[in-house]
């Protein structure tokens, strides 16, 4: 039989795995772990298969989709995949301007600086997912018990890169935009939480276990800024997804005086980036939550024995947390040797192994 905290023997369905579980902060096999930009130019095998093809045209043909996707499952036997798409594919879907610059990141060729522009924004229609449902579908079917998470910007990140034109350091535009054009602040970031709430919910009733909403950029706010001006718009696509029964984890970087708003904002689950340590985090976003983090990335780019002692803390620090999902604390650096990520993933199983 099975005592108080056991486990079955065997979980097959991805929305009962160690994944899903630790985000509701359930009993765990062991502690789940996957990466942050986990398929991507880290790998061989992904820079041989995009070679030739466009950032935003390879995340719109199912087929590589699902190959690029499936990379780091194979390779790293992580716990969980993530779509391979980017956060501002609703927006190439909706027909506005943007392309991808290698070694820059997005760029908009019209960006948005005025009411006007805002309301000149095409709404994304639904029925223009088709590539992604079929990428959700074939994904879900390979991956078997793995759990898919599936994505979406928050709308002050994609507001950055829409105002600014492009990847910036201090997003000085946005703020001034935020702070001069409140009503035109509040139609733009509407818009986007519709977007991003279209997006999830394709990912979803396409067989998705799990949703992120990454607002990388949200750090550069005060937290009265934040409540004010911005977490209603990011709390607006977690309600966007209605009775939908999936974890929801909500990440950005420098969040350390944000934390508890994060959390507030409808998630199961808090990003947290390297700067504060799990066990602060955990007492900073309150009971209700469980964590995802934090390793810096760059110290997968030191020596074996700094990495082990760093992941050792980290799943150390997680067990404050009423579940911990082992991530980065941001994105792999593209000059990560793969070899390191594997053996992260072989340690922090383990370590947590009961
Ligand atoms: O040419 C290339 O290979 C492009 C590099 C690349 C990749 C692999 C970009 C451009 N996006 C992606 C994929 C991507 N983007 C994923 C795939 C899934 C995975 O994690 O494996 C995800 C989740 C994203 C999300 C994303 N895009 C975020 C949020 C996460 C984060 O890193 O903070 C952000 C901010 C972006 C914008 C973006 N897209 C690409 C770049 C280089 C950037 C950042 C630019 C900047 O510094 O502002």
């Amino acid at each position: 039989g099975q005592g108080p905290g056991q486990l079955p023997a065997e979980r097959t369905a991805p929305g009962d795995s160690d994944l899903v579980r630790a985000a509701r902060g359930l009993p765990v096999a062991r502690t789940p772990v996957w990466f942050m930009r986990q398929a991507g130019r880290s790998l061989p095998e992904y820079r041989a298969l995009r070679a030739g093809t466009a950032m935003l045209a390879a995340c719109q043909d199912p087929d590589l989709v699902t190959e690029i996707t499936l990379q780091p499952v194979r390779r790293h036997g992580v716990d969980a995949a993530i779509l391979f798409s980017d956060i501002v594919l609703p927006l190439v879907v909706a027909g506005v301007d943007v392309e991808i610059k290698p070694g820059v990141g997005p760029v908009i060729a019209e960006p948005v600086r005025s009411v006007a522009d805002v309301d000149a924004l095409p709404p994304l229609e639904p029925d223009r997912l088709a590539f992604l449902e079929t990428a959700v579908r074939q994904l879900v079917s390979e991956l078997g018990p793995t759990p898919l998470i599936g994505f979406a910007g928050a709308p002050f990140t994609l507001a950055t890169y829409l105002i600014e034109g492009g990847p910036s350091k201090e997003h000085a535009r946005t703020k001034a935009f935020m702070y001069a054009e409140p009503a035109a602040w509040a139609r733009l970031l509407e818009h986007l939480s519709v977007s991003a709430a279209v997006f999830l919910r394709a990912q979803v009733d396409a067989g998705a276990s799990a949703v992120q909403l990454f607002d990388s950029w949200a750090g550069v706010l005060s937290a009265a800024d934040y409540a004010e001006r911005v977490l209603p718009y990011s709390r607006a696509v977690f309600d966007g997804l209605g009775d939908r029964d999936v974890p929801r984890t909500h990440f950005g970087v420098g969040t350390g005086e944000l934390l508890a708003l994060i959390g507030d904002a409808g998630a199961d689950m808090v990003g947290v980036d390297w700067r504060v340590p799990l066990d602060e985090a955990a007492r900073r976003v309150g009971p209700g939550y469980s964590l995802q983090g934090n390793l810096d990335p760059a110290v997968l780019l030191a020596d074996r024995e700094t990495i082990d002692r760093e992941v050792r803390r980290i799943v150390q620090q997680g067990r404050a947390a009423r579940g911990h999902v082992f991530n980065l604390g941001h994105g792999v650096l593209p000059d990560t040797d793969p070899g390191a990520l594997t053996h992260v993933v072989e340690l922090v199983h383990e370590l947590t192994t009961r």
